[in-house]
């Protein structure tokens, strides 16, 4: 598994897809808003995604789903320093979404391990300078503008050549910065100014974002492509809560491919996911606990 430089050793050894387990420190995230804004609360649940599985827990405290409006610095920081801290202390790697560097600073300083911008730099002029200064890994996600306009942003006409394209325009940005492109892990923004039919094209042809020779990760959990995919007889989308078994064959696919990391709500099933897949990879068992 290529796994991006500065990743903490004992994930770094693992030859299999990480889970990343998520904490949405938010009111307003589509299949967790709400559930973790108390500190203690968000810091007991991501414990628990630890312990059920997760190698990394992701903490967000800004809702990036379509048509949401930013929050403000201050309190993107204090919803998510108590939860970075807390799970630090006991023995957590943490990831820090974020498309701030301030943010992000406060949550390394905290003893965060990993910076995921899912604006890979774009939103924020000094993400790219800050980084440069610190040893991270960073994930560069596909992304084309704020959620509150991104929806209109779904426009392709080749949308895997145009997103590659697209990130290797970030990435060349990123290097440009003075960041060592071995740290960087690329994601292609499933449902970030993108269609059903944009996500589906995007994962069928992942492997060829994987040729590109970064970690790929991958966020699909329980995203709004799922719930259409499983929509009943009526049309109505299956409900947020009921879409883990697909996205649990969506990691099992993605780790079979070579994926580097997924994203996911429900770490147990993706972690069983990943062990299967490994071993089907491998034609044998070992490596992939
Ligand atoms: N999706 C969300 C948030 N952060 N980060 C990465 N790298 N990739 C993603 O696809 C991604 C992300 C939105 O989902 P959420 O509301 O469940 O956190």
């Amino acid at each position: 598994m290529l796994h991006p430089r500065g990743l903490p050793p004992t994930l770094a050894r693992l030859q299999r897809t990480l889970v990343l387990g998520i904490v949405n420190v938010t009111p307003d995230s589509f299949a967790d808003g709400g559930l973790w804004l108390d500190p203690a609360a968000a810091v007991a649940h991501g414990i628990a995604l630890h312990r059920n599985g997760a190698d990394i827990v992701d903490v967000g405290g800004e809702s990036t789903r379509p048509g949401a409006m930013r929050v403000d610095m201050g309190s993107e920081c204090a919803r998510i320093e108590p939860v970075v801290a807390g799970l630090v202390a006991a023995g957590v790697p943490v990831s820090i979404d974020t498309m701030r560097a301030e943010v992000a600073a406060v949550a390394l300083n905290a003893g965060a391990c990993m910076v995921n911008d899912v604006s890979g730099g774009a939103a924020d002029p000094t993400m790219l300078p800050w980084l440069a200064t610190v040893d991270v890994p960073f994930i560069v996600m596909h992304w084309r503008g704020p959620s509150a306009v991104m929806s209109e942003l779904a426009v392709y006409t080749d949308v895997v050549a145009e997103v590659i394209a697209e990130l290797q325009q970030r990435l060349a940005a990123v290097k440009t910065a003075g960041i060592d492109l071995s740290r960087v892990v690329i994601d292609p923004g499933i449902g970030f100014s993108k269609e059903a039919e944009h996500n589906w094209a995007l994962l069928h042809h992942i492997d060829r974002l994987i040729q590109l020779g970064h970690p790929v990760a991958l966020g699909a959990s329980r995203k709004r492509f799922i719930g259409a995919l499983l929509a009943n007889a009526a049309g109505e989308p299956r409900p947020v809560q009921q879409r883990d078994y697909a996205t649990d064959a969506i990691t099992a696919l993605a780790a079979a491919q070579g994926v580097w990391g997924v994203r996911v709500h429900d770490v147990s099933g993706s972690r069983d996911c990943v062990a299967a897949a490994t071993a089907w990879r491998n034609g044998e068992a070992h490596g992939s606990s």
